[in-house]
């Protein structure tokens, strides 16, 4: 499935009075209209591999149709996406469930559909067909060395595919921890864990990261071995300086500041970069936004606050990435409300009046803080981010263009109704 061009265009253009107007009335209120288009031109969020079928829970699935049975037709799938938004131009692999059959095919189509592979995933979280060793008491963790040994060749050999298909980071979570006090012993359990990934750190190449992902509970409900972002820090720390903290926005206790852990984690040039998703009570992966849409747009205030602190270049010198599951939406429509508010929560924190904001901060004048950043989150700026899209040649409305052109129904005739998506 290809998105015709011409279509797009068609489609712009039907949309263009509506859109001129309100772009227009966007501009008379947004004095820096021009520099954060292009920065939202550049700016783009790699798309996982494992999150374009269906997702369930330990109760249901309930499986969509014309879903991609392997990841050429994944990458087809993220292709369709950014024709739409200009903003999805990467994939996330996650092995072994995406692992290539051909790199150079693999290659020529991600060139052809103007794709680049993002951070690569392990997985020691299942134990695959004819595994040796069971992960079931952890893997880098483990008491048994042998199950560590088997944990960290994985990784290693997660980092040759990426090599091969010129990914730059390998991201680790580690599903390890206890479920009952007394299971297990923290201190060896994270000595352990951190021998593991000392020897993945080493097989780095010169130029890769390694992302830390913490977790405070699931599929472990007592400890998690890397449970928060102090302890990845700690882990991120010892490793060196190739290794950084992600921060998967669902992985944290309820109510936890996640807007003060990046502030504090990119002031450490540790912040490795993000799994974006929402949620309101545990690792839900719902879309991006659709829940806590005020704490996205203080997490981007102070990413953008950090990072032109210290000259970061915005679109590159972080990873992003979305993480979520789909269990009762058609998964390109969620991922592109996903992107969407991601694209407008950073367009609002670049809207931010710094100066007067910092103003008002160095004399305690609480009141004016909270106007300046309320007042820029109810500015709305889906016309600037609409004309950002249609400057880079996507679509105006990429939801309405999807629906209107049918594309999931040209899919389910392309592929059928039985493919059944790898991943979650
Ligand atoms: C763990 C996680 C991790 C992925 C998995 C699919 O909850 O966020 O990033 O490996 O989801
Ligand atoms: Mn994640």
């Amino acid at each position: 499935m290809r998105i015709d061009k011409q279509q797009i265009d068609q489609h712009n253009t039907d949309l263009q009075k509506v859109h001129q107007k309100r772009f227009d009335f966007a501009k008379s209120e947004i004095t820096n209209a021009e520099s954060i288009i292009q920065k939202l031109i550049d700016f783009n969020v790699a798309i996982p591999s494992w999150a374009l079928g269906t997702g369930g829970t330990r109760f249901a699935r309930f499986s969509g149709a014309g879903e991609p049975g392997n990841l050429e037709e994944k990458m087809e799938d993220i292709a369709v996406l950014h024709a739409l938004n200009n903003s999805s131009g990467a994939i996330s692999l996650h092995i072994p469930w995406d692992i290539p059959s051909n790199y150079t095919a693999i290659k020529k189509l991600a060139a052809d559909l103007n794709l680049k592979f993002d951070a690569m995933n392990s997985n020691t979280f299942q134990d695959q067909k004819g595994q040796a060793l069971s992960y079931k008491f952890g893997s880098l963790q483990n008491t048994n060395k042998a199950i560590r040994k088997q944990a960290i060749e994985h990784n290693i050999e997660v980092i040759k595919h990426g090599i091969e298909l010129g990914s730059k980071a390998l991201t680790v979570w580690l599903s390890d921890g206890s479920c009952f006090p007394g299971q297990l012993n923290f201190r060896k359990a994270f000595q352990n864990t951190l021998e593991g990934l000392q020897e993945i750190y080493a097989a780095l190449p010169s130029d890769w990261k390694v992302f830390v992902e913490y977790k405070a509970f699931e599929p472990n409900f007592y400890s998690m071995t890397v449970g928060d972002w102090g302890q990845s820090l700690l882990y991120a720390n010892k490793l060196g300086p190739k290794a950084f903290t992600l921060v998967d926005l669902g992985h944290h206790l309820p109510n936890a500041n996640i807007e003060q852990i990046v502030a504090l984690l990119l002031m450490e040039k540790k912040l490795a970069g993000f799994h974006f998703n929402d949620s309101k009570y545990g690792d839900d992966d719902l879309t991006v936004g659709s829940i806590k849409p005020y704490q996205l747009f203080l997490i981007f205030n102070e990413l953008v606050e950090g990072m032109d602190a210290r000259g970061m270049n915005h679109a590159t010198d972080l990873g992003w990435m979305i993480d979520a599951s789909h269990n009762i939406k058609d998964p390109l429509e969620d991922l592109l409300q996903s992107i969407e508010a991601i694209m407008i929560s950073y367009a609002q924190a670049l809207l931010v009046d710094r100066t007067i904001l910092n103003k008002a901060q160095e004399n305690n004048d609480v009141v004016a803080a909270q106007e300046i950043l309320q007042s820029t989150f109810r500015t709305d700026v889906r016309a600037i981010v609409a004309e950002a899209r249609l400057r880079a040649g996507a679509a105006l409305d990429p939801i309405a263009y999807y629906r209107n052109n049918k594309i999931r129904e040209s899919l389910i005739k392309e592929r059928g109704v039985n493919n059944i998506a790898t991943g979650l």
